[in-house]
């Protein structure tokens, strides 16, 4: 076993972060008792699930793609940072800017969409970074993210990331604020994903890489014309009452019963509310590949429950994770132009 510090960091000056990356070789064995290490010795992901050793291919239906009709690793082998969010215009555009920010070369060509025998997402593909979208809630997200995961590990990316660009809620900070995620708390208020499997609960641990966090929020501009907050993101099965909105079609609590919970979740340190958060850090801790979420507050939640910003303002404020990181996976390619 492996016993090195294998981090390829993004940032090297270490002060007020975390030493590690979460899926760091040398401390794995400590953050993840028990657990086998998910990453082979290259920084390729390693699939440890053995069935699929019996598969002649593997067709990743949602995808469109599959291991035998497509050069996996020649179309995605230099796939660095996966970026994925809810609406496909969205994912769209955020190709478009990161190819601007990278000064890719052919950035005013049409960009295509890798997914499109299946219709259910988009995927683009601009240099080492693949923007794809998920769709809203838990499902439709966990469907993608486990085929990208596989994706990732047929294509021998290495040492990838996965980041969530997002809208949301926020709890106690200005509209327009972002937030780059701690952790995800679930709607029953527990620090983890809760998936039945063959019939029982497993409840799986939802904590982002601390270090990712800290790396991202450290590119913060004092010229920003918003906050950029660290915090907890709670992830709710639903908009309206898993929400704590009064403005949903059934309601059987009072404001008061409304305020109280707010209140409950910003005492646990929970900055934000969408319906991924969860799901989205257990799978990518278990999984071994460092992630992140960053996500724009569409309005104050103690304010109301509406989305009231006009289209205009909406439009504006969803570019901001893209900024804040659009930062980062600059910083990553001016630092490792070679490598990738
Ligand atoms: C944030 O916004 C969407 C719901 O409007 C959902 O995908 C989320 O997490
Ligand atoms: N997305 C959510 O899930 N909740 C909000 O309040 C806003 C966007």
């Amino acid at each position: 076993m492996k016993t090195q510090c294998d981090c390829d960091f993004v940032i090297n000056n270490s002060v007020g972060l975390q030493a590690h990356y979460d899926n760091c070789s040398l401390t794995w064995s400590e953050k993840h008792p028990g657990k086998e290490c998910p990453k082979n010795a290259d920084g390729t992901v390693k699939l440890l699930n053995k069935h699929l050793l019996n598969l002649d291919v593997d067709i990743l239906y949602h995808l469109g793609l599959d291991t035998l009709n497509y050069d996996l690793p020649a179309m995605f082998g230099d796939v660095k940072f996966v970026c994925m969010g809810g609406t496909k215009h969205r994912m769209r555009e955020f190709a478009q800017y990161i190819s601007s920010v990278l000064n890719l070369p052919r950035q005013g060509e049409k960009l295509v969409n890798l997914t499109k025998h299946s219709q259910r997402y988009a995927m683009y593909k601009v240099g080492p970074v693949l923007s794809v979208s998920h769709g809203v809630g838990i499902p439709s997200m966990t469907t993608l993210l486990q085929e990208v995961i596989k994706l990732l590990s047929y294509a021998k990316a290495k040492n990838p990331f996965i980041f969530r660009l997002g809208t949301s809620g926020g709890l106690n900070i200005p509209a327009g604020s972002v937030v780059v995620s701690s952790f995800g708390l679930s709607g029953d208020l527990k620090k983890s994903y809760s998936v039945p499997v063959l019939g029982k609960i497993r409840e799986l641990p939802s904590f982002l890489d601390s270090r990712v966090c800290q790396e991202v929020h450290s590119l913060v501009s004092e010229d920003d014309d918003f906050n950029t907050y660290i915090g907890g993101t709670m992830a709710a099965d639903d908009f309206y009452r898993g929400q704590a909105r009064l403005d949903g079609p059934f309601c059987d609590y009072s404001e008061t019963d409304k305020m109280t919970f707010l209140k409950t979740l910003t005492n646990l340190g929970v900055k934000n509310i969408e319906m991924e958060a969860t799901a989205f850090s257990a799978f990518t801790r278990e999984a071994g590949i460092r992630a992140g979420i960053v996500c724009v507050t569409l309005l104050n939640r103690l304010d109301g429950d509406q989305v009231t910003p006009s289209k205009a303002t909406l439009t504006e404020w969803q570019k901001r994770p893209m900024v804040v990181l659009g930062r980062y996976i600059k910083q990553y390619v001016d630092a490792h132009t070679n490598n990738i």
